[in-house]
């Protein structure tokens, strides 16, 4: 009687096995999984220009809500605790790595009643690319980093070179994670310290200083504006912010529409404060597009898009193995 039960119990065991690695959702299960490592693997160690508490990264949802227009005045008693944005997207050659910070707030060193420079809500990103060599990790080639008007591109090695965008400079990496550095006030970022004046000598000037972040369990909000050791977590945007992609209007999430591919999509996340609708989503940048790509090309399309703002050497596929958004896209 007990070796029929355990007979029985070792077939059920067997049966739940073959259905659950045989079916495609636990294959994509465990590559989600293994894009949540690599994304944990690159992510940047930040080094965040200070002048006040304005300058803390934090989430979309910092205050309780999803009502985008409020973060401005919800900025002062919002929790600021640590999150940075990424995803992932994989073609047959690279994974591309796309990593957003959110700030309630860009202003200026001014007065924002009279400077014309402020505006609620601020996201601004990255996008590292990683060539597929075989080893567990890749090997980083590139860093592309967006400061407001322009995007940026930094080289981890000589084999890659300018294209759309010229090469500004090496990638620096510490510990194996990038390091990016963005300015106090208006939040941009770059690859390389000296780029902004906003990045060490004004939040200096106004008193701050730097606050230095680095991946973690914790989602911390920084003792002070020259904390030098935050850990921040990590969170998808494909399961925080995209769901919410169609939330578009005045006191709404996004607003904004604009057509990509055939579908509406969200340039900017709310805004009414100082300026309206001011902030991109990361599906909304426009920077760095030439005649070649559009609106939402940088991180809907990566594999396009870095490949016409730099030049590789080897193969560089335009399939994906892996894209959710221009799956979903599809799918509508
Ligand atoms: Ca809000
Ligand atoms: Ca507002
Ligand atoms: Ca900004
Ligand atoms: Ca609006």
């Amino acid at each position: 009687m007990k070796s029929r039960w355990s007979l029985t119990l070792l077939l059920v065991l067997m049966v739940g096995l073959v259905l659950s690695f045989g079916s495609s959702w636990s294959a994509l299960e465990g590559a989600e999984q293994f894009y949540e490592v690599l994304a944990r693997h690159y992510a940047p160690i930040i080094r965040q220009g200070a002048a006040s508490e304005q300058d803390y990264i934090t989430a979309l949802d910092f205050d309780g809500d999803w009502i985008s227009n409020n973060n401005w005045e919800n900025q002062p008693t919002g929790d600021l605790s640590a999150y940075v944005y990424y995803s992932v997207i994989e073609s047959k050659t690279h994974w591309f790595l796309f990593y957003s910070l959110y700030h309630p707030r860009d202003y200026t060193y001014e007065d924002c009643a009279t400077s014309g420079g402020c505006h609620e809500n601020d996201l601004e990103s990255i996008q590292l690319t990683v060539e597929k060599d075989g080893t567990p990790f890749g090997k980083p080639k590139t860093l592309e980093t967006l400061a407001h008007d322009s995007i940026y591109l930094y080289t981890f090695e000589d084999s890659v070179g300018s294209g759309f965008l010229r090469v500004a400079g090496t990638a620096d990496l510490e510990d194996g994670h990038p390091v990016i550095y963005v300015e106090a006030l208006g939040h941009g970022i770059y690859g390389h310290k000296g780029a902004s004046s906003s990045i060490y000598y004004f939040p200096r000037l106004l008193g701050g200083g730097t606050v230095t972040y680095r991946v973690g369990e914790q989602a911390e909000v920084p003792e002070s504006t020259k904390d030098e050791n935050i850990s921040y977590k990590l969170i998808p945007i494909y399961t925080t912010l995209w769901p919410r992609r169609d939330s578009i209007g005045d006191g709404k999430t996004f607003d904004r529409p604009f057509e990509y591919r055939g579908q509406v999509l969200s340039a900017s996340i709310d805004g009414d404060t100082f300026t309206k609708d001011s902030a991109n989503t990361p599906w909304g940048y426009w920077q760095a597009r030439g005649a070649t790509l559009s609106r939402g090309d940088w991180f809907l399309d990566p594999a396009r898009a870095v490949s016409f703002h730099a030049s590789f050497e080897g193969d560089f596929s335009l399939e994906y193995l892996y894209n959710p958004y221009l799956r979903d896209l599809q799918r509508q």
